[in-house]
This record gives structure tokens, sequence and C-alpha cells, in this order.
């Protein structure tokens, strides 16, 4: 490995048949500059830069990948280099002829300077700033196209919320999803191609990594890697309010970094530290596992004395006998718009995914001097990843309690019907079943008549209201009062 005055930097030595570049120092890694080192190698054969040279130089961001052929004495034969070109470029790198081994009139440091001039140059007209995260969403599964889609949809709102630009997608179709490399090589060759492209400096993966599957993505990109679930976490992370919400963050992030913390692989320091390196309380992501389990252990005393606390106030609420109604729901479906228009509160309803994530409660009014208590909670999201559900178990079992769980959905998302079916097999799994139920269609303001008939008949027990437009509110208490109120007036 040569720098850009020629000096060594680096020698490694190799097999016939390939080499084994080690980490290199991230110290001038920046999506305008190039690595600074160019890597000059011998081929024991005629042959020239192979693919995998290429994809080295690729992801390893190299100022040139440069071979040296020889001739079955070892004497010098041609030489032949590569070098990336800028995003704007239609390919991802430029590949030179041979050359005979005496012609060396070229530059490579000037050419490489010139060249990162190029990419400073593209990085600044486009719109990212330094500051800003960006990345590319990957699905990789064995679930039909469309499916992979709208999961990508929803993976894209969480970016967003989490203050994250998605600046392109891929997505790979497999008949089954290797435990070990989730890609293969020439994929994430291809992942890499888009990712320089797109300036993006993180890969965010669908669903759930494996150990195995984070740590060889990291052995191969220098990109930060991150999952849907650890995504979820982060915005967990970043929306946690109290002291219960952080302390359940903080138990879900350990209980996700665990079973990733074993590997010596120092791409994992990248790996731990979440977006920009937030993570909620005391932690330190980079903390070993026996320190991550005593910090889990204390975590779950502390969240137990909590919940004492909270059952506490329930059995004396109950004890008074007012009923309780808990708004319940997909996240961003407009539960706590909904609160804050029947209550007249102000509680936080933001166009972001999980805005809410401690349980609020304020009183509900009814005529006759009647009134209920009703509370908001944390939104669901399919595919809940597991940490987090035992984590939110706590803030979830105030819900046990609940006389009427209000289920609000969004109308007028295109997934409807999938959401209603994720709240309703997350509720079954919270034993929550049992507890009678009213459905809520929100946002019916947004829907063209044709698509509100259609509803009507697709859904004839639901009731629809616009928390916005406060619409359907006196039908909607009505049922509340007939639910909770009816049977103790006479
Ligand atoms: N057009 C329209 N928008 C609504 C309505 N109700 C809520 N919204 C919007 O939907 C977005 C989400 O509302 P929230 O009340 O925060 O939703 P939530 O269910 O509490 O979401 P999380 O707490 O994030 O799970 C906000 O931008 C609201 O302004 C409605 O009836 N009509
Ligand atoms: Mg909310």
């Amino acid at each position: 490995m040569l720098d850009r005055r020629g000096r060594v930097a680096l020698v490694i030595v190799g097999k016939a048949d390939g080499i084994y570049i080690p980490e290199l120092s991230r110290s001038r890694m920046s999506s305008a500059r190039l690595r600074g080192l160019r890597l000059v190698h011998t081929h024991l054969n005629r042959e020239g830069l192979s693919e995998e040279d290429l994809m080295d130089m690729l992801f390893l961001r190299l100022d040139a990948m440069v071979v040296l052929t020889v001739t079955a004495e070892g004497f010098p034969l041609q030489w032949q280099f590569a070098h990336l070109l800028p995003p704007t470029a239609s390919e991802p790198y430029r590949v030179e002829p041979m050359r005979a081994w005496s012609d060396t009139a070229i530059d490579l440091a000037e050419q490489a300077q010139a060249l990162e001039e190029e990419f400073a140059r593209v990085v600044s007209d486009g719109k990212s700033s330094s500051a800003e995260n960006r990345c590319i969403l990957v699905s990789v599964s064995e679930e039909p196209r469309s499916v992979q889609e709208r999961n990508l949809d929803e993976l894209a709102e969480l970016a967003k919320t989490a203050g994250i630009t998605v600046c392109g997608r891929m997505i790979q179709r497999t008949r089954t999803v290797q435990p070990r490399n989730i890609l293969g090589r020439g994929k994430m060759a291809e992942l890499e191609v888009q990712a320089l492209a797109g300036q993006a400096d993180m890969l965010i993966f669908d669903g759930e990594l494996l150990p195995a599957q984070l740590h060889n993505l990291a052995d191969i990109t220098e990109r930060k890697v991150l999952d849907r679930t650890q995504l979820i976490l982060d915005i967990f992370a970043q929306h946690a309010v109290t002291r219960a919400g952080k302390l359940q963050v903080e138990l879900a992030q350990l209980k996700y970094m665990l079973p990733r913390l074993t590997g010596k692989n120092r791409a994992m320091d990248r790996l731990m530290g979440g977006i920009g390196g937030r993570g909620p309380g005391e932690t330190k992501l980079e903390i070993d596992r026996r320190r991550s389990r005593e910090r889990m252990a204390r975590l779950r005393k502390e969240l137990d004395n909590l919940r004492r606390q909270r059952s506490y106030v329930r059995s004396n609420r109950s004890r008074n006998g007012i009923p309780l109604a808990a708004l319940v729901g997909y996240t961003n479906a407009g539960k706590s718009s909904l609160l804050n228009t029947l209550t007249r509160s102000e509680v936080l309803a933001q166009n972001k995914l999980f805005a809410t994530l401690d349980t609020t409660t304020r009183r509900l009014r009814f005529p006759a001097e009647r009134e209920i208590v009703l509370a908001d909670t944390v939104g669901f999201i399919r595919n809940l990843p597991a940490e987090l559900m035992e984590a939110f178990q706590a803030t979830l079992e105030e819900l046990d309690s609940a006389d009427l769980l209000i289920h609000v959905a969004d109308a007028s998302h295109t997934d409807l019907f999938l959401q209603i079916a994720s709240v309703e097999t997350i509720l079954d799994t919270l034993n929550l079943a049992r507890v009678p139920r009213l459905l809520v269609l929100n946002k019916w303001d947004l829907l063209d008549p044709h698509v509100q008939a259609e509803l009507g008949d697709a859904l004839p027990e639901a009731l629809h209201v616009s928390a916005l437009k406060g619409t359907g509110l006196d039908t909607l208490m009505k049922a509340i009062e007939d639910k909770l109120l009816v049977p103790a007036r006479d």
C-alpha cells in the first residue's frame, strides 16, 4: 500500500491465490474522500485485475488498485490499474488497459487528487450536508417483491422518523436467506456502488440481522450497518421521556446488543453505536458482555419497582370505580390526536412513528357527572421486535386493567387491513383479546366518498372519526358510554 507521496504505508504478504487486507485506518473517510492509499500487488499469472480486486477497491475506497503481472521466472511483465469514478459517472470505476511494465508515465497520486476534487464537488453540489445521515434501504427475503416494497415503505418512514435521509433501495429476493452471509459479494458490490452514488454512509436492512450476518457485513463494507430492530430501538431511545420509558428502551437495546457483542472485530465498534452513537441512559454501548448483563439485571430491578408503584396507583383507581379506556393501535394512527380532541389536551401528536412512548391518562367527562379515564399508549408496529415487546410489557400491562380498548386505525393508510390485523395479533399475544374493544377508523376526512362507502361495507362495526376535524366524536362518545357506563346506570 502506497500513500499519495509514494511512501510505503503497509506491506501485506499473501498467498498465490489471495491476500488478506487488515482493517485500515478510517481517519480520511468521508463521502468526499478516497482512502489516500493505493494497493499495488502482483498476480502470479498473466491475468489483469480481477473482479475481486475491483471489489476490494470499491469497498475500501482505495485511490487506485494496481496489479503487476510477472513471468514464470518472476520478472515483471505488464501492469494495469483501475480507479473509482465520481457518483455522477455512469459506472462506478474505470479499468485502464494493460501496459508494459516499463510504461510508468502516469502520476497516480496526481490523478487521485484530481478525482478527489471531483468527488468533493459532486458531494457539495448534492443536497447532502456532512452532518446528515444518509442511507440505502435493503430488503433480502423470501417474500414476494410487492411485500418487500411495502416493508421498505414502512422502513423508509422509520428512517425518516429517525432523521435519516433515504437515498436508495435494494431488493433481493432469495429462496432461502443465508444465515451467515445475507448478501453475496456481487450483490454487496452493487450495494456499495449505490451507496457511493447516493453518498450514503449507512445501510439499513429490513427485519433483524443475525449476529453472524451483521459481523460478516461489517467485515466487507465500511459503512454503518443497521437493521430494522436497531432503527426502531433508536427511535424509541430518541423519544423516551420518562424514567420508565428510558429504562425500558435501554433494556431493549442491551438485549439486542448482547448476542452481537461477540466479535473481536474492530468493525463492531462501528455497529454498536447505533445512529450517531446515541444510546440512552448511562450506557456506553461498547461495554463488555459481563457489564451489560449486570446493567440489565439492575434495569430489570428498577423497572420492577416502578411497576409495583404503578400497580398501586392502578388499584387505587379501580377502588374509586372509574372505568379505564385505552387507545391502542398502529403507530401514527392518530391515538394522541384523538386523546387531545376528546379531552381538549395537548399531548404530543406528530406525523412520526412512535411519537408516543409513555402512557398518558386524561379524564374524559360525560354528561350527567360521569367520567372515565382515557389512556394514550405506545403505538404498535408489525413484527414488533421481541426485545421491545418484553421491555414494554410493563407499559402495556396497564392495558390489562382497561375496561375498554379503543382500537384506532388510520383509514387513509394503504396498509389499513394489514395494520388492523397486526394490532389484533399483538393484542392477542398480550392476552388482551378478552377486553371489550371498539374499532375506530380515524383520518376519515382524508377519504374519497367511494372509499368511505367501501370501508363501511368491509368493516361494518367500525366507527368513523376524524380527530383532526372533530367529526364522528359524538357517535364515539356514545359508543364508549354504552360500553362503559350504561350497565352502571339505572
Ligand atoms: N388528516 C388527518 N390527520 C390526522 C388525523 N388524526 C391524526 N392525524 C395526523 O396523523 C399524525 C399522527 O398522529 P398522532 O396522534 O401522533 O398518532 P399516534 O397514533 O399517537 O402515533 P404514535 O404515538 O407515533 O404511535 C399527525 O400528523 C396527526 O396530525 C385525522 O383525523 N385526519
Ligand atoms: Mg401518539
